[in-house]
């Protein structure tokens, strides 16, 4: 085991990346709570409003009821009358949503390949934030190997190929049409016969309703937990936050078929709101182990509760 592995790979700048990235000039709750409240003063009819707006933003009704039920209760005592008190007694319930999900990923194992499975609908961005992991872990340290469990679209193992050799990451792979229990099978015991720090597995897009497809992700599952009865270690679900809602009715279903354990959120930077995030955490209680802002590797990070209420807050 290398001595030089760091327990944090956090990236440095990131805030500045995710505060351009979620805000794109003015962040929509800074801006939602300016035009809510023109005359600066806080009356019901903004709050209410405010309520409306966490809403539309896919904050999800959970979420949304428990920050403005702390919002009212000091509305009421007389302890909110200005714009800045309101967004500064915001801050707080939004932060007590996403502290429940703030549990990074701990990679560290006695013996054995730490195995990650990623799963999640078409064109999340599974393959990418693999790539971008594979990188981070490598620079923290670790030896990293790849499977190429998406044996389904055409051009899925030579994506993920790449991304191997751009990190210098080994990249197991067998025929495209092959079963990805056999690629994970064939890729833990190479992957424990190497002395491998992380497996990180890849696997093809697909819905919930795909009964077969499902089938398949759970037949994965059992395939490495016969080779290590603790693996994998992590079965995390990308969703894609452009998507809204959907990627919270997503992770409900995957959960629900084959179990996970954490979750990534992806495109943040392609939405204004990242409201979905608080949805996820609020509804489902599962640890939000990375989002990512971007294409770039540097553009994925570990989830930090307090830096993403900071960006919404500019
Ligand atoms: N803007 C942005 N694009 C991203 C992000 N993550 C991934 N992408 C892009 O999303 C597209 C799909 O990414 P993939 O990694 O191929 O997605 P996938 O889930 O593996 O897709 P399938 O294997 O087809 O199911 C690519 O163009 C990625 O560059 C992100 O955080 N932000
Ligand atoms: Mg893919």
């Amino acid at each position: 085991m290398a001595k030089s592995k760091s327990n944090t790979i956090k990236q440095p700048g990131f805030l500045t990346r995710l505060r351009a990235s979620l805000n794109r000039g003015n962040s929509w709750l800074t801006y939602d709570l300016r035009n809510l409240l023109p005359g600066e003063t806080v009356d019901q009819d903004a709050l209410d409003e405010l309520e409306s707006r966490l809403l539309t933003a896919d904050l999800g009704v959970d979420a949304t009821t428990r920050i403005m039920e702390r919002v009212q209760s000091l509305f009421d005592g007389g302890r909110i009358t200005t714009r800045e008190q309101l967004a500064n007694e915001l801050k707080a319930p939004m932060l007590d949503v996403l502290r429940q999900v703030e549990r990074p990923l701990d990679v560290t194992r006695e013996s054995g390949p730490f195995v990650l499975l990623v799963a999640g609908v078409n064109g999340v961005g599974k393959t990418t934030t693999i790539g971008k992991l594979a990188r981070k872990y490598v620079d923290a340290g670790y030896s990293v190997m790849l499977a190429a469990g998406d044996t389904f679209r055409a051009g899925a193992v030579e994506q993920l190929t790449q991304w191997g050799e751009r990190n210098g990451v080994p990249v197991v792979a067998q025929s495209s049409g092959a079963d990805a229990a056999s690629v994970a099978y064939d890729a833990y015991a190479r992957a424990a016969a190497r002395g491998v720090d992380i497996l990180i597995a890849d696997t093809a897009g697909r819905l919930h309703t795909q009964g077969n497809l499902m089938g398949e992700l759970a037949k994965v599952k059992r395939v490495l937990g016969k080779q290590d009865t603790s693996a994998p270690h992590e079965t995390m679900l990308v969703v894609d936050a452009t998507t809204g809602g959907n990627a919270l009715s997503q992770a409900r279903s995957f959960h629900e078929s084959v179990g996970l354990t954490g979750l990534t959120v992806t495109k943040l930077d392609g939405t204004a709101a990242g409201g979905v995030v608080f949805a996820i955490a609020e509804t489902m209680g599962l640890p939000i182990r990375f989002i990512g802002v971007g294409e770039a590797t540097e553009d994925l990070d570990v989830f930090d509760a307090e830096r993403f209420v900071d960006a919404l807050f500019k």
